[in-house]
């Protein structure tokens, strides 16, 4: 048996019960089976990919707090620290009733490859809890942030363990979870990235994954010989990926006709509108039937369904597997070119492969979605130089990073025999500095 099957077997008998982080291990050894075979013997010596594939560290903990009746609840706590070869931890807190360890190690799995592309000093982490923020109240919200950071603050630090946003986790977590961190530690330093802008947040780190996200895909279409001007584009999501994606789509000339949540979604004939998703999902945290309201040619759908729209880009910005064979026909069918991810892993790998043997360009989200975690290392950056950049800075260097991802992701492909399959090219990409850095720092 090949290393890479041996240790597919393994990863899936060890870890049993998690299908997702199964999925995520298997998208990325299968795509390096060419690398791999080149040094088999060393690698297999080592436990490189044994090593790869088991985290450095697993924290679960309890989080007790009183809600507004006086009753207290438990959630679980998390906190994967995947892996350190090229930099601490760094990784985002999702916030979402579906959070458990499997969801919470793919993620891990999946940011340190994403870390190693973005070219800066970042490891692999990733936490959470099934914590659900929706209809809870800005007290119980801050009430679950303590008592979350309680426990978390003796894992982490500016040096050690830089958590973010993701799922649930925006502006007003983060607020509440750096508070908390100042006042047991009694030290003022980056240790979570996605500040307010007045306590050492960056410019440009909120619209960064969405942006970042665009620039590729502008980048991948030009050199497929398309651009994005005048291209109609279908996007899900109304978070924080979702909005700034739109937001830039428009910027360079796009049209991004729909949005969605977990209840409905949206197709909006004029374009969406940014101010009025805005106003809706940030300002009154409300439901997307209230921004049909406001757009009288917008038409609303309970359910899913979002990627049966006529487009020439999908991007989806929701969660994973959003994306299914049936969605990624329908798509390649209705003339789409290209599906680029802004979320993590939102695409399953039957759809990823139909797509990729139907002509449709795609590019993974470990590449495409890298430009909010590399801001975050620039957040990072300006908080060790106790500086801040203009808009103007961070936004020209997130340009130049997604650039640099695709070319790398590029020629990572083409290198070995592979033009154009991304996902190839990403994982291969990602693993090489990772491998390297782990190769270097002996069996740790
Ligand atoms: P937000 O919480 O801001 O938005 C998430 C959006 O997706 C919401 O519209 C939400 O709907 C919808 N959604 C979430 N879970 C589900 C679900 N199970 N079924 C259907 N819809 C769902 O999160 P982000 O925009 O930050 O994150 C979106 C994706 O992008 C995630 O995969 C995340 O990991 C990834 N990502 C985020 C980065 C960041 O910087 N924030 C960076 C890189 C990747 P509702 O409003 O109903 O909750
Ligand atoms: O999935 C991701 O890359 C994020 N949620 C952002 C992580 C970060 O540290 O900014």
């Amino acid at each position: 048996m090949s290393y890479v099957d041996e240790v597919l077997a393994q990863v899936a008998a060890k870890n049993a019960h998690e299908p997702e982080f199964i999925q995520a291990v298997t998208e990325v050894l299968e795509s390096l089976r060419m690398v791999i075979e080149k040094n088999e013997d060393t690698y297999r010596r080592n436990a490189l990919l044994e090593r790869l594939t088991t985290p450095e560290r697993c924290i679960l903990f309890r989080v007790p707090w009183v809600d507004d009746k006086g009753q207290v609840q438990v959630n679980n706590g998390y906190r994967v620290q995947f892996n350190s070869a090229i930099g601490p931890y760094k990784g985002g807190l999702r916030l979402h009733p579906s959070v458990n360890l499997s969801v919470i190690k793919f993620l891990g799995f999946e940011q340190t490859f994403k870390n190693s592309l973005t070219g800066l000093p970042i490891g692999g982490g990733k936490g959470g809890s099934d914590f659900d923020p929706k209809g809870k109240s800005d007290r119980e919200v801050m009430a679950f942030c303590q008592s979350f950071m309680t426990e978390l603050y003796k894992y982490i630090g500016a040096d050690t363990d830089v958590p973010a946003g993701d799922i649930g986790v925006g502006a007003r977590e983060i607020g509440y979870l750096f508070g908390q961190y100042k006042r047991i530690r009694s030290v003022y330093e980056g240790v979570l990235t996605g500040k307010g802008l007045s306590y050492g947040g960056s410019l440009a780190r909120t619209q960064a994954t969405g942006y970042g996200l665009l620039y590729l895909t502008d980048e991948l279409l030009r050199c497929n010989g398309r651009s994005l001007k005048g291209m109609t584009v279908a996007v899900s999501g109304a978070g924080n990926v979702a909005t700034y994606a739109i937001e830039k789509a428009w910027q360079l000339g796009a049209k991004p006709v729909t949005c969605s949540d977990s209840s409905g979604w949206v197709y909006d004939p004029d374009g969406i509108d940014v101010a009025t998703l805005i106003d809706v999902k940030q300002v009154r945290r409300a439901r997307l039937t209230e921004y049909v309201s406001a757009r009288p040619n917008a038409v609303y759908h309970q359910g899913k369904g979002v990627w049966s729209t006529k487009c020439d880009v999908a991007l989806p910005c929701a969660t994973q597997n959003e994306l299914v064979l049936d969605d990624a026909e329908m798509l390649a069918a209705n003339g789409c070119i290209a599906v680029v991810e802004g979320a993590n892993m939102p695409t399953t790998l039957d759809a990823t492969k139909f797509l990729q043997t139907h002509g449709v360009l795609f590019c993974p989200g470990k590449a495409a979605n890298a430009g909010g975690v590399a801001t975050s290392a620039l957040e990072m950056s300006q908080n060790s130089q106790r500086l801040s950049w203009t808009f103007d800075e961070v936004d020209a260097k997130l340009k130049t990073i997604m650039v640099n991802i695709f070319h790398n992701l590029d020629d990572a492909a083409r290198e070995y025999g592979m033009e154009g399959n991304y996902v190839a090219g990403a994982n291969i990409a990602g693993f090489k500095k990772v491998a390297d850095a782990m190769n270097a720092q002996g069996i740790v």
